[in-house]
Formats: C-alpha cells, structure tokens, sequence
C-alpha cells in the first residue's frame, strides 16, 4: 500500500532538513505543500506495487524526483516572462510571494536537486544511469522545455491537430510518461510497452486539462479558468469542439486501461482507480 505521508516526507523533507538557505527552502516548500494532486508520483508507485515490489525508501525518493521537477515547471510557467499567472493550486504564484528572482531559483531548484536525490538513492548505478537518462530526456530540450518553447512560438497561430499532440507529448506527456519509464526501468519489466501506456495517459491528461479550462471553476482547478481561450491558445476544445474533445478524452483512458491489462505479471487494480479518476 503507498504510504501516503512517506510520500510527503520525502517531497518536503529533503527541503526542510537538508537545505540550509531558509528563504529558498521557503519558497520551494511554499510551492510543494500548495495542494497538487501528485498524479505523477502516485502513479509510479502504484505501478511499481502492482508489479509486485514493495515499496522502499528509495521508490519514494524517486517518486518526490518526478514532483519537484513538475512543481518546478510550474512556478516556471506561472512567472510574468510566461504565463503571467497569480494562482496556482489556489493559492498566489510562487513569484507573487517571493518575488520573481526567487521563484526562478526555486524552479532552478527542483529542477536540479532530483539529479541528487536519485543519484544517492542506493539503486545499482545502471539503474540509476537508465533513470537519469530517462528524467533528463523527459524535463529537457528532448521533453517538457521543448514543448514550453513550441508552445510559445504557437501561441496566436493556427496549428493542425497533429502538430497540437506532438508538441503536447513533449509538454505534458513526457512528465507523465516517466513514472511509467522510470518503473518499468525498477521493476525490471516492458518497459517499450509502458512507455506507449504513458504516451496515451499523457495525452489523455493534456485533453483533460484543456476540457478544465473551459468546464470547471476557480475551486476545483486551482487557478483561473478560461485563460486559455481568453489568450487565443490552441487547445484540444478549440480544434475539436468540447464534444469531441470529451470523445478523445475517453478512447485515449479506454486504450490506457487496455494496454494496463495486458501487461505481464501486473495486478492494474490500483493504477486502473487513478486512470478512472481522470473520466469526466
Ligand atoms: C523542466 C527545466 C524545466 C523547465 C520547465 C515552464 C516549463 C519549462 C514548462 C511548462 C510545462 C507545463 C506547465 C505543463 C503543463 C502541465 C500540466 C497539465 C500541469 C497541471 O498538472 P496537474 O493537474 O497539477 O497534475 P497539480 O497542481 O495537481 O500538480
């Protein structure tokens, strides 16, 4: 069973007793305890215990890993140089408390630090190779920074469909995908399979998130709705319609819990709950 307050330990500790600059474990403590929902580690671990593993100090390290780099990307994407926002999580942006040079460093950070954490984790230094190769291929210029650029170039231009889920496997998905990469790469099992499960799942998240933006409030989502229309972004909703979009959304968790039952030596029971949460 994940141990949920493990996770959470693992996410703030390192900042709370291993960082000595206070102002800069502040800030990054502000951003992680501001009420994510930690799909992305939870997935990991889920994936890892339903291989089979029992889950060790090490899995939760690895899981705070995958965190602090998402956390990261958005205090990133919240600055004035970016998306200009002043909520996240429902509480003020990271820059908007801490002002942005720090919120820069802060994202700087959690960018960095899971580098550490991973290679210190104790896992056999391939494994520990293989996971760095995989977080570093999945945060930057071959992942998610990739994606923010191609994102920004898009704004305001007309794209085709195609051209939206490429650049929005390399922003979104890739951050997803790992936890399904990094614990195929642990437990020692398909890893190629598990890595087109998260492409989908990933796919499926962003569909979501842009159907959120149009559908839910302040409350549920955390951070002002309807920005992406009112900025003219190409989003799954304006290319396809909110109908559409919904339709997209249920093949892509459809095909997701396809491909988790048909993994090998796998009991999906806990990651089939978190796909199904992700229904609307
Ligand atoms: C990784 C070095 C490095 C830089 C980041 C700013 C940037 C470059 C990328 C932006 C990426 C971005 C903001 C993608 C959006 C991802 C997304 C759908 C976020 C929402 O995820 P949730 O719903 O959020 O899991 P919570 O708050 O629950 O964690």
């Amino acid at each position: 069973m994940i141990e949920y307050e493990k996770l959470e330990d693992s996410i703030v500790g390192f900042y709370k007793n291993e960082v000595t600059v206070k102002h800069l474990a502040e800030s990054v403590e502000y951003s992680l305890k501001a009420g994510g929902k930690r799909i992305r580690p939870i997935l990991f671990l889920a994936i890892l215990e339903g291989f089979g593993l029992e889950l060790k100090l090490a899995h939760y390290n690895v899981a705070a890993a995958i965190e602090w780099i998402h956390t990261g990307s958005l205090i990133h994407d919240d600055l004035p140089a970016m998306d200009n926002d002043d909520y996240r999580r429902g509480k003020l942006t990271n820059h908007k408390v801490y002002g942005e040079a720090l919120a820069v460093l802060s994202g700087d950070a959690l960018f960095l630090d899971p580098y550490y954490f991973i290679a210190t984790s104790g896992f056999p230094s391939v494994m520990i190779v293989n996971l760095i190769r995989e977080l570093s291929a999945s945060s930057g210029s071959l992942g998610m920074v990739a994606g923010q650029v191609i994102d920004m170039d898009s704004e305001g231009k007309k794209v085709p469909l195609d051209f939206l889920k490429k650049l929005h496997q390399l922003k979104t998905g890739r951050m997803l995908t790992f936890p399904f990469v990094a614990a195929g790469i642990i437990a020692g099992k398909e890893v190629d399979k598990l890595r087109k499960i998260g492409v989908t799942l990933g796919l499926a998240f962003q569909i979501r998130d842009d159907i959120l933006d149009v559908t839910a409030d302040f409350e549920s989502i955390g951070k002002t709705p309807g920005k992406d229309i009112l900025e003219e972004k190409l989003t799954y909703v304006s290319l396809l319609g909110l109908e559409e979009a919904r339709q997209e959304l249920q093949k892509n968790l459809e095909e997701v819990k396809v491909g988790l039952s048909s993994l090998k030596s796998f009991n999906p029971t806990e990651v089939l709950k978190i796909v199904e949460q992700l229904e609307l």
